[in-house]
């Protein structure tokens, strides 16, 4: 066995300490001086401790998963915390705001989420927005923040996969029949109009989000994105596919809401509706 000859063992300690020392200093404030007393306060913000055990951060819409077309709707969700404008109660642990990173990562705990095309903060207390994205393969990572911009971290994020697939025009549906404010008699012929998606019966690759089927909302409203059609006697889903239905309605004014949704019935919001006036006649 060869012994390392002194001067190297004497040179690699001189060099550790060439190295150790500035790097020592820069860990600490980075101004003190060698012979300056430590100051009992460190320059570092106090530590700011952990948001409640059971909070999450994640998406709504899409799931992970989903291909979506090129612009598409974003619904955000969070658990155990409040959503409150950046500035706001910056220091409260269980508040903050949504930022999404395109084609990133969680932000680390305590570090400010950037600012730029890629990391999008919501600091009005969004919980919701529309992103274009160009074809192909993207990460959305949803991050919780505080009211400063620092970062919750990876626990307050989720990252999910999605594809973004070109379509022709922009998606669309409306009424074919009847016309915006006619006067109809019961039973109510509908014919369904839809431009940018297709058509497919409910329960088919429910993450394929340029294909739904149609539902009829009677006297009611479109139903918000990511939110489950309810099925009852003022919400007609037409599962099968049709583009085509004849539905009763009492003598009288109504409204109705075309609305598209997935193949779960979770609705592509109120873009993907269209809402006229009939007057049933006697
Ligand atoms: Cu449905």
């Amino acid at each position: 066995m060869t012994r390392a000859p002194l001067w190297m063992i004497a040179l690699s300690a001189l060099l550790a300490l060439a190295c150790n020392k500035p790097a020592d200093d820069a860990g600490e404030t980075g101004e003190q001086t060698a012979g300056e007393k430590a100051a009992p306060e460190k320059a570092e913000a106090p530590a700011l401790g952990d948001p409640p055990a059971d909070a999450k951060a994640f998406f709504v819409w899409p799931q992970a998963g989903s291909k979506v077309p090129p612009t598409f709707g974003v619904v955000f969700g969070v658990q155990g915390m409040t959503v409150t404008p950046a500035g706001q109660d910056i220091d409260d642990r269980t508040k903050g705001h949504h930022h999404v990173v395109i084609d990133g990562k969680p932000i680390p705990a305590g570090t400010v989420v950037p600012t730029d095309e890629k990391n999008i903060h919501f600091g009005k207390g969004q919980t919701q927005t529309e992103l274009t994205l160009t074809p192909g393969k993207h990460t959305l990572t949803m991050q919780f923040a505080d009211g400063a911009h620092r970062s919750y971290g990876e626990k307050l994020s989720q990252t999910i996969d999605i594809e973004v697939v070109a379509i022709e025009g922009t998606p669309k549906v409306w009424f074919v029949e009847p016309a915006d404010g006619a006067k109809v008699k019961s039973p109510v012929a509908m014919k369904f109009g839809l431009e940018g998606l297709t058509i497919r019966p409910a329960m088919q690759d429910p993450l394929d989000k340029l294909t739904g089927h149609h539902h009829v909302v009677v006297d009611g409203e479109p139903i918000p994105l990511g939110k489950v059609v309810p099925a009852d006697e003022t919400h007609i889903h037409y599962g099968k596919g049709q583009t085509e239905a004849t539905l009763e309605l009492a003598p009288g004014e109504h409204t109705l809401t075309l609305q598209l949704a997935d193949g779960s019935h979770l609705s592509y919001g109120k873009k993907l509706s269209h809402t006229i006036k009939v007057t049933v006649e006697e």
